[in-house]
């Protein structure tokens, strides 16, 4: 028989700024990216998942010179921060990159060149008005009250000689395509918001900056007096990854490019344009996910309210952090992080719901069968007690196996109803012991026949939720006694029911999540 070839599922987020250390903000797009790599990689599939830093340009410069270092030496002190927040919130990430590297640059240069000698990038005298913090032109018609309409900062006249990659020439292919896909922007709004950038003329993309003015960049190819603009180096990343990172090109197209709605026009226009013109295929789809407010409020260093990822992490513990962002609000809709909705989450579903159901079954293990998984005793007692907790993992939505439900909302990155789903499961096992009171039951064999019920499905839940907490789940098995590295399980192996083997020591541990106290407000 002719083998299946393996499906390929590649995942990116942005490359941040090193001009700042990283907050929650990152955290979640990052977050969210990890669930789907590991979901992906649980389904048997060959993932890349690609996270990284955009290391040139202005922005950059400007906070290496308030530390009084090179760029380089700032990005190379700033990275870590990235890499050791990714490290501690289980970011399983394939590759790191850094637009520093020198297999990066080259491939920049490389596309540049192609894109010229194509006649793709003219040089031109460029007049108008320039956003520093942006990095972007803007005419003026563009301007909301004379400052910046992106960010509303001030904005500065210049007159200067630059190469334009010319996008205008892509405006109508755009167009095709997203008539053609309307699947390849989510959710539906942010298309909308796409359609009407583009209903009005798309001008060219000015992709250099003089030497003379900005010095933190690649060189263009065909003129060394220019580097490139930050924004088309960094997009390019995406690419070049896979040339020198995965060294394989089969991974293009992308499945999915995750971002923030900020930067949905780059993505969604420049970075689909500049790839029509490469003549290379475009990614499949592009999600734009909301902001994060802070109790209410828009999060900013001046206000002081800026949510740092390690802290919450160091008090409330990676799992809790994690669960939290993807269950607290729709991926695409803007939310808000408040203390007491996490304590709430962590008190509610994951203390009470879930955290009691190990407790409490492994509790009755251990006083009913000294610690030991029982044997199934065959009865017809039996099957129906495992076909009632089984019809859980069926779910009302069309009567579809769980899997097949996570399967259907991971692909619309609806994360929270993934989530939904596997908490009616819990809630459904915990009923499932309320009504059958292992502890009133007389017979030995129904006790057992209820706690091997129970603890299977735990162990099921543990592996269907390892995506999102992959350290509390692990946590699970190992009370569970089941030793398997949860993270490199495959849903079609050990999603069969009876993998548990009666006989097993399965330990009560400490409990998985304990009940959090809100922190007293300061004065
Ligand atoms: O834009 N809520 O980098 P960046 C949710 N280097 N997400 C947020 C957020 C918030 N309040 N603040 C930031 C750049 N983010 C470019 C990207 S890609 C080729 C180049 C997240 O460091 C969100 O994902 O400013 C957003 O898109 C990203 O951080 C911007 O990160």
């Amino acid at each position: 028989m002719e083998k299946k070839e393996q499906a390929r599922f590649y995942i990116t987020t942005p490359i941040y700024y090193v001009n700042d250390t990283p907050h929650i903000g990152h955290a979640y797009t990052t977050v969210a990216a990890d669930v789907q790599a590991r979901f992906h990689r649980m389904l048997g599939e060959r993932v890349f998942f690609l996270t990284g830093t955009d290391e040139h340009g202005q922005k950059v410069k400007q906070a290496a010179e308030q530390r009084g270092l090179s760029p380089q030496e700032h990005a190379d002190q700033m990275v870590e921060n990235f890499q050791r927040l990714w490290r501690e919130l289980l970011v399983s990430n394939d590759a790191f990159i850094r637009t520093t590297d020198p297999e990066h640059q080259a491939v920049v240069q490389e596309l540049l060149q192609r894109l010229w000698q194509r006649g793709l990038i003219q040089r031109r005298t460029y007049k108008g008005w320039y956003c520093t913090p942006d990095e972007r032109f803007w005419t003026e018609k563009d301007l909301r009250e004379g400052a910046c309409p992106e960010c509303g900062r001030a904005v500065q006249y210049i007159e200067e000689d630059n190469y334009f990659f010319l996008m205008s020439r892509f405006q109508g292919p755009l167009l095709e395509h997203l008539r053609r896909h309307p699947e390849y922007i989510k959710p539906s709004s942010r298309l909308n918001e796409v359609l009407g950038f583009l209903s009005r003329p798309l001008g060219d993309l000015c992709i250099s900056r003089p030497l003379k003015r900005l010095s933190w960049g690649i060189p263009l190819p065909f003129d060394p007096q220019y580097v490139t603009y930050v924004w088309f180096d960094a997009l390019v990343n995406y690419y070049s990854a896979l040339r020198y990172l995965a060294k394989d090109l089969s991974f293009w197209p992308a499945d999915c490019h995750v971002i923030g709605k900020d930067i949905l026009t780059t993505h969604a226009v420049y970075w689909s344009t500049m790839l029509m013109a490469l003549e290379l295929p475009l990614p499949r789809l592009i999600f734009a996910h909301g902001w994060w407010t802070v109790e209410g409020r828009k999060m900013s260093k001046s206000l002081g309210n800026v949510v740092e990822p390690q802290a919450v992490c160091a008090r409330y513990g990676v799992d809790a952090f994690r669960y939290f962002l993807l269950r607290e609000i729709p991926f695409g809709l803007d939310g808000d992080f408040s203390e007491s909705a996490l304590v709430g989450r962590i008190n509610n579903d994951l203390a009470n719901d879930l955290g009691n159901l190990l407790s409490r079954t492994l509790g009755m293990l251990r006083k009913y069968c000294q610690a030991v998984v029982p044997e199934r005793v065959n009865s017809k007692d039996r099957e129906g007690l495992e076909k009632k907790v089984q019809a859980f993992f069926y779910t009302s939505a069309g009567d579809l196996p769980l899997l097949e439900n996570m399967k259907l909302h991971l692909k619309e990155f609806k994360f929270n109803e993934a989530l939904e789903h596997i908490w009616a499961v819990i809630n459904g096992v915990n009923k499932f012991i309320d009504s059958a009171q292992p502890w009133r039951e007389r017979d030995e064999a129904r006790r057992g026949n209820v706690l091997y019920t129970a603890l299977e499905a735990l162990r099921l839940l543990a592996l269907y939720l390892a995506p999102f907490m992959p350290r509390k789940a692990q946590e699970i098995w190992d009370q569970l006694g089941y030793h398997k590295d949860i993270s490199r399980s495959l849903f079609s192996q050990e999603g069969r029911w009876g993998l548990l083997a009666p006989g097993t020591k399965a330990e009560k541990g400490p409990p998985l999540f304990p009940r959090q106290e809100l922190p007293a407000k300061a004065p």
